[in-house]
């Protein structure tokens, strides 16, 4: 699927703004055909936020069920005889859409994007109306995993993943349009050949019998630097200019489908970023350059729009990650929006780039979450089925992200349970999807510390070692010299391996503002501690490549003990402003990598 994007033959337009919204618990909207007219009695939703926080409402927070968002486009007079298109770039974490009271589209999986062809449905310089029910539950059978559970104050929404289920309409919504004949899927894998860079290219298009494919690369300046031919090819950017970390320099591949008579039917510009990846023992290399990944796992949480996506509040992020000295960062725990990727791709930031599967651990916090007594992998809970659901995700990750540079490894799960044959069964075959999708790049999943060195049985199949630990905060408590015993000795295991190991989370929740003298929990002062103790531990082994700490900021959750306004393990508060410990990994990162 590509993307919709302005070019000499395709045009878009945004559906962003404000839409009809109504809150539907009881799911009558669909038995009572609320797409076939004006949504009755509607408030108003911002597109693209989550609904959740808008309003100061626990029903609306809370709310579970399906949701109506409704919206009219009117379609370009100059559409007429084009094929038109509606996709959106995610619907969390399922959707239907109708168009002028069809059904076009159901899509499962709340962070990818889907389309539908809706041009039997739609004329051009016509008013058309988009009805999208949105439905925010989770089950056993979809990534990431829940539980409803029937409590005597109604249904409950239980899940095992920590931050909040923020669900809505996240991330903008178009209206696009291309020929008849179109391109439909574009692939480029890169290679270096001394100063030379290699793009091959793969090409797929509907309706074009007889028409022929040419490329054409230019540099960032607009310069055209090659050409090619044919449907699948490869073409050679003498003294090519690499992506690299911290240089994010694009190339563009024009991708021409000319008709007979040369016309041109379809074009598309592709961003292309030369860089090869590659893990050689315990390095992990860009280039063939040993890289060194600073930085954190993140989320898309902001107030007011929860997971919404908003340039502005995306810009500062970045902002801030560029003054801490952050080369990287995971999508934990599932995959970002477009415009977060872009920017990665223009920025040289290398992305770990991470599937929704979070919380396929129901041992795990248990008393913290909220939700127990499940066993994790059985034939009622996570099973083939959810296993299928997964594969479907990793495929549409890997679909869409497939051409971005800065992706550099794939994160298949975060923390699931790994220390029993169940989830090594469950494993082996995501892992043979996602290598089958993408021989290029590696592949990894995140461990848990309830599965350490010598417990895993998942991690043999991985590439690259991703852990997560918090010693000295869920386990030695305030201990720092036992926590750094306990994680040097764990690690030492873990670096025998030969692979190279990225410690994906390590933090402390620190409450802004709470000063401790000797350092205690919470207190700033203790998030310093805790972080310093860590990187001695790192600077003992060669094999760690790489500390991204948890978490970039403080973030939403569900209610629980351990959580105080949220998630407080931010090295920034959740209105961006830094704690003590931006400053120490300010000085550790700064012209580290
Ligand atoms: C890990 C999870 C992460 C949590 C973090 C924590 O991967 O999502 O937020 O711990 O407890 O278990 O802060």
């Amino acid at each position: 699927m590509l993307r919709p994007s302005d070019t000499a033959t395709r045009e878009r337009k945004s559906l962003v703004g404000l839409w009809r919204f109504r809150l539907d618990g009881d799911g009558e909207g669909r038995s009572a055909r609320w797409f076939d007219g004006p949504l009755p009695d509607a408030g108003e939703m911002a597109v693209p936020a989550s609904f959740n926080d808008i309003v100061p409402d626990a029903a609306v927070h809370d709310h579970l069920g399906d949701v109506w968002y409704q919206t009219t486009v009117r379609v370009p007079r100059g559409w007429d005889g084009r094929r038109v298109v509606l996709y959106l770039e995610s619907a969390t974490h399922r959707a239907t859409v109708w168009v002028n009271g069809t059904e076009v589209v159901s899509h499962e999986g709340g962070y990818l994007p889907f389309e539908a062809d809706v041009t039997e449905h739609v004329r051009a310089g016509d008013e058309a109306r988009v009805t999208v029910v949105v439905n925010n539950t989770l089950g056993f059978q979809t990534i990431p995993p829940g539980v409803i559970e029937v409590t005597p104050e109604g249904e409950r929404q239980r899940y095992w993943h920590d931050f909040f289920n923020y669900a809505g309409l996240h991330r903008p919504v178009w209206l696009y349009s291309t020929g008849r004949a179109y391109l439909t899927d574009i692939t480029v894998v890169t290679e270096l050949d001394g100063t030379d860079g290699r793009i091959e290219y793969r090409t797929q298009a509907s309706d074009a019998d007889g028409a022929d494919v040419r490329v054409v690369l230019r540099d960032a300046e607009g310069t055209e630097v090659a050409r090619g031919a044919g449907a699948s090819g490869t073409v050679t950017v003498p003294d090519v200019h690499r992506w690299a970390p911290g240089d994010g320099y694009l190339y563009d591949l024009e991708v021409q489908l000319v008709g007979s008579g040369d016309d041109l039917l379809d074009s598309y510009h592709q961003p292309v970023g030369v860089r090869t990846v590659a893990v050689d023992g315990n390095r992990f290399l860009v280039n063939g350059e040993p890289v060194q990944f600073t930085g954190f796992g993140m989320h898309e949480d902001h107030d007011g729009v929860g997971k919404g996506h908003n340039d502005a509040l995306m810009l500062r992020d970045f902002a801030l990650l560029d003054w801490i000295g952050a080369n990287s960062f995971r999508t934990s725990h599932y995959p970002y929006s477009d415009a977060v990727m872009d920017y990665a791709d223009r920025h040289g930031i290398l992305v770990i780039d991470e599937t929704p599967a979070v919380g396929l651990n129901m041992g795990l916090g248990g008393g913290i979450f909220g939700a127990q007594g499940y066993t994790t992998f059985s034939p009622e809970t996570v099973n083939d089925e959810t296993r299928e659901v997964h594969a479907q995700v990793i495929r549409e990750l890997v679909d869409r992200d497939k051409n971005r540079p800065s992706v550099v490894l794939w994160s298949i799960a975060n923390e699931p349970e790994s220390d029993t044959e169940g989830a090594e069964r469950y494993f082996r075959p995501l892992f043979e999807v996602a290598r089958q999708l993408d021989p290029t790049r590696p592949v990894g999943f995140v461990n848990v510390m309830l599965a350490p060195y010598g417990k895993c049985r998942v991690s043999q199949f991985g590439d690259v070692l991703m852990l997560n630990r918090y010693y000295g905060w869920y386990v030695d408590t305030g201990e720092l010299a036992a926590a750094e015993r306990e994680w040097a000795d764990e690690l030492s295991g873990w670096a025998r391996e030969g692979k190279p190991i990225i410690i994906t989370e390590y933090g402390a929740d620190t409450y802004p503002g709470l000063h401790a003298q000797p350092p205690a929990p919470w207190s700033e002062e203790y998030q310093v501690a805790y972080l310093e103790m860590n990187h001695r531990v790192f600077d003992r082994f060669e094999a760690v490549v790489g500390e991204q700490v948890w978490n970039f900021a403080d973030f939403a959750t569900t209610s629980g003990v351990n959580r105080v306004g949220g998630n407080k393990k931010g090295v920034f508060t959740r209105d961006r402003r830094p704690k003590a410990a931006a400053f120490l990994l300010r000085d550790r990162w700064q012209g580290k990598s």
